[in-house]
């Protein structure tokens, strides 16, 4: 029996032959932080959710048993997750998972509401990252928000923004780490509209409004994620892609792609080299799976998956890319798939770090298509596995499939008692 050690002088010899050095690789990717989204815990339901119903067009099927209910034990799920996780990540909360005993409204939350998960953060090592909840709320009126004609309905999400970057402010603050806060407002219309200038001025105008008030950017970051359609927003998205690289490029934003967020065969890999050359600010990403739609499948090492991650690694984008986490399956263990969505996030990225980026350049730029093809084809057959292997060894984590058996006797001993 090799060693993960052997195993892993082997792979570093091979990879040595293409001028490659795992060791560095390993390196770059020990540095790079996912922002895991909270909501895969419990079905974007919240904590503050009067209607018990989610709205806005995101639909999460399934009832696996043992969702988190309370604060508390999300939690708990979470550090299993990260525990099975190689590295030092973020957080991703929404408002909507405040922590308190009081009772307030979405137009209503402060930094003190969120007071609980910052102290758990800290002591987890955790980074944090917010987005305000414009979905999931009685106030969302006619599938509208921030774009509705009615003022006081407006008003009301406006304030809702307002806070929320005040809450991100304070994240920053604390954990000495930016706080990326994305705005996605689900705002549509299920059949054609004879108007689609009107609220797509009122979404801006909103938007600007929100965010009149100066926040340094060493603690908050404002980010705005566009959607081609939704579930009852099928017709007409208010926020679309070009609403918002224009908003974006405009107001100096960070602009966030989400994968399942436009035509099914248009992917966010080929976006982020020109996104790159325009936007000033932090690419950001939802990292998800459609499947056929904007299904928000777990991420697999998919196509796709491996493209976002060579783009950004071949671009040197790194230091520029914010990797966060949005798919959300309620018909299987949702630690199990925040371990396995997070775990393919980084071996794509370990995979693309792996690769000898300058000569595959070079060759390109000799036109021999021949060795690129040649030398890519090849490279998926070299034993990335045995590099990810030794780098959870070293990271303290579970390597390969043992991960889940920690996971099954979390499910039986926590999961099980759970209502
Ligand atoms: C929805 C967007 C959005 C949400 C989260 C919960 O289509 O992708 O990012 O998934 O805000
Ligand atoms: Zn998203």
């Amino acid at each position: 029996m090799t060693t993960i050690a052997e195993r892993y002088a082997l792979a570093k010899a091979k990879y040595a032959e293409l001028g490659v050095d795992t060791d560095d690789a390993l390196k770059a990717l020990q540095d790079i932080k996912i922002s895991m989204h909270c909501w895969q815990g419990d079905d974007v339901k919240g904590f503050l959710n009067p209607t018990g119903e989610t709205t806005g067009g995101i639909m999460s099927t399934g009832n696996y048993p043992g969702v988190a209910h309370t604060p508390d034990q999300l939690r708990a799920d979470l550090e299993k997750a990260y525990s099975l996780i190689p590295g030092k990540h973020k957080l991703n909360l929404h408002a909507i998972y405040l922590d308190t005993d009081e009772s307030v409204d979405l137009d209503q939350i402060e930094p003190k509401h969120f007071e609980k998960w910052v102290a758990w953060a800290k002591e987890q090592g955790l980074g944090l990252d917010f987005n305000p909840t414009f979905f999931s709320h009685p106030m969302m009126k006619d599938g509208m928000t921030l774009s509705h004609p009615d003022k006081a309905v407006r008003d009301y999400w406006i304030e809702h923004g307002k806070r929320s970057r005040k809450v991100a402010e304070y994240f920053g603050k604390e954990i000495g780490q930016t706080c990326y806060t994305n705005f996605w407002v689900p705002d549509g219309f299920k059949d054609n509209p004879v108007d689609r200038l009107s609220p797509r001025k009122r979404l801006m105008e909103s938007l600007d409004e929100i965010f009149s008030v100066e926040i340094d950017e060493a603690y908050n970051v404002d980010t705005v994620e566009s959607k081609l359609f939704g579930l009852g927003a099928e017709a007409y998205t208010v926020g679309s892609h070009e609403f918002y690289m224009g908003y974006g490029l405009t107001r100096n934003k960070a602009i966030l792609l989400d994968a399942g967020h436009f035509h099914p065969t248009e992917v966010i890999s080929n976006k982020l080299s020109s996104l790159s050359l325009f936007s000033e600010k932090a690419l950001m990403l939802h990292v998800s799976r459609p499947v056929r739609w904007d299904s928000d499948h777990v991420v697999i090492m998919d196509d796709e998956l491996q493209d976002i991650a060579k783009e950004i690694v071949r671009n040197n984008l790194l230091d520029k890319t914010v990797i966060g986490l949005d798919f959300f399956d309620g018909t299987i263990n949702r630690i199990a798939a925040w371990v396995i969505g997070t775990r393919n996030t980084q071996k794509a990225l370990l995979k693309a770090l792996l690769e000898p980026t300058a000569q595959l350049k070079e060759m390109e730029n000799d036109f021999d298509f021949t060795s690129r093809l040649a030398y890519t084809e090849e490279l998926k057959d070299f034993p990335y596995s045995d590099v990810w292997n030794y780098f959870c060894e070293q990271n303290g984590v579970p390597v390969g499939l043992d991960w889940l058996k920690d996971v099954r006797a979390y499910e039986e001993k926590v999961l099980a008692e759970r209502a």
